[in-house]
C-alpha cells in the first residue's frame, strides 16, 4: 500500500508516464513478409515481468481489412476484451510465452510458436510498471508473405 502511494505522488510529481507503448518489432501496424519468431515490445518503463500478462492472439480479419491498422485495432478490441484475462488458453495463443528472464525490464520478448499462418496478429498485454501502476495495451501486425 505504502509502495503504491508513494509510486503514485511520484508519476504525479516527476509528471512521468506509466508504462505504456513505446515501440515493438514487429511495429505496430507493421506488415511482415517473414513470419516472425519472436516479438519485442519497448515499453515507456520497466515493467515487472512477472507480474505482467502477455499473450499474441490471431486475429479472425478479412483480407481486406489486412491493410488498415486502423480497422485491424478496432476489430482486435473485443478480443483482447475476451481474452486478456483467460486462464489456460495455451492453444488458442500463438506465443510460447514470455522469454525475458529479468525479473524487471523495459523490453520484453514473446516466443512465438513455429509455422505462423499468413494473417493479423493481436499482441496483448496488462503490465504491471515499476512504478505501481497497471496498463493494458495491444497492437497488431500482419504477416503476409
Ligand atoms: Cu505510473
Amino acid at each position: 500500500m505504502k509502495r503504491l502511494v508513494f509510486a503514485g505522488l511520484l508519476c504525479l510529481g516527476l509528471a512521468m508516464a506509466h508504462a505504456d507503448y513505446k515501440s515493438s518489432v514487429p511495429a505496430a501496424g507493421a506488415t511482415v513478409k517473414t513470419a516472425p519468431r519472436s516479438v519485442v515490445i519497448n515499453f515507456t518503463q520497466a515493467v515487472e515481468v512477472k507480474l505482467s500478462t502477455f499473450k499474441v492472439y490471431p486475429l479472425n480479419a478479412p483480407q481486406e481489412a489486412w491493410s488498415s491498422s486502423t480497422r485491424l485495432r478496432r476489430l482486435a478490441q473485443p478480443l483482447v476484451r475476451e481474452v486478456l484475462v483467460l486462464k489456460g488458453d495455451a492453444a488458442r495463443r500463438i506465443d510460447s510465452g514470455v522469454s525475458t528472464s529479468a525479473r524487471t525490464a523495459q523490453s520484453v520478448s514473446l516466443s512465438l510458436k513455429p509455422g505462423l499462418a499468413p494473417g493479423a496478429y493481436v499482441v496483448m498485454w496488462k503490465v504491471l510498471g515499476v512504478d505501481g501502476h497497471a496498463e493494458p495495451g495491444y497492437f497488431v501486425f500482419v504477416y503476409k508473405p
